[in-house]
């Protein structure tokens, strides 16, 4: 990841750009993301963009998508650690959209020639069973709304080469959503305790990363909380019924044709896939 060049709010919404160069650039992601194409970052022609004209970008891809009869299932939350964060300079998580041709079941072969570079990284997800929207919501909030946590598998893959990007083009690039997989054991919510959950990413049998689910956002429910935030800035809210991915508990792996990788959650199962 760049340094960010300018000082953005995280919250601010103001659009520099035109309809006109949010629809350029809505077509130059929608190419990177469909042609598994790297392309550099969005702010290298258009310097001035914004986080609000990211987030336009994202929403017209959506819209874009839903309009060719794709399905969104949820939402996730991006740059969830405190490290991605400080490197970013952001203090709220960005989030992304997840249609349902995103998912793959456990065990599935993922083709890594459909993406750029993908790197995975294990997250809780929470399936919801009431709709939550605006800005201030609380972890019990969250918690009563949430139907079971699932385990799963975020593989992301920015298409901006190097994986260099700033916060316009990465929000703009549907926080470098690409491919989710879930499996396990679902919970309820009150049944494990979410504060502390460790995990155990394993590449070819050799454990490469592990964490606790406190590293996102202080909690994971709390991760959920800051996505409804953000979506409330971006007029949008959480339906009930949403799958939600709460943020990379770990760092990202890179992997590989021929990597194996299973995440091994605390009282959550495992969840494993391979790459070809
Ligand atoms: O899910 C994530 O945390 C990814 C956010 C975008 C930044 C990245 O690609 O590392
Ligand atoms: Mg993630």
């Amino acid at each position: 990841m760049n340094s960010p060049t300018t000082t953005l709010n995280p919250l601010s919404m103001e659009r520099a750009l035109s309809d006109a160069d949010i629809a350029t650039l809505t077509d130059r992601i929608e190419a990177a993301q469909t042609q598994a194409r790297a392309i550099p970052k969005l702010t290298e022609d258009f310097p001035g963009m914004t986080l609000g004209d990211g987030y336009a970008v994202q929403l017209a891809l959506l819209r874009r998508w839903l309009a060719e009869g794709q399905r969104q299932v949820g939402w996730k939350a991006g740059l969830t650690s405190k490290a991605k964060m400080d490197q970013m300079g952001v203090r709220v998580p960005t989030v992304g959209f997840l249609l349902a041709n995103f998912f793959r079941p456990e065990n599935s072969v993922i083709q890594t020639s459909d993406l750029v570079h993908p790197r995975v990284e294990c997250e809780v997800a929470f399936v919801t069973k009431a709709d939550l929207s605006g800005p201030d919501l609380t972890r019990e909030q969250v918690l009563a709304a949430t139907d079971f946590v699932v385990p799963a598998v975020e593989v992301i893959d920015s298409r901006f080469s190097g994986f260099k990007f700033d916060l316009p083009s990465v929000v703009a690039d549907n926080s470098s959503s690409a491919r989710y997989v879930t499996g396990g054991r679902a919970r309820l919510p009150a049944d494990v305790d979410l504060s502390t959950l460790g995990v155990v990413i394993e590449k070819n049998g050799e454990a490469v990363a592990m964490g606790s689910s406190a590293a996102v956002a202080g909690h994971p429910a709390d991760a959920v909380a800051l996505v409804v935030k953000v979506l409330h800035e971006i007029g949008q809210h959480l339906p009930a019924g949403s799958f939600v991915m709460s943020g990379g508990i770990t760092e990202a792996i890179a992997v590989a044709p021929g990597d194996c990788v299973s995440a091994r959650f605390q009282a959550l199962g495992s969840v494993s896939m391979r790459f070809a």
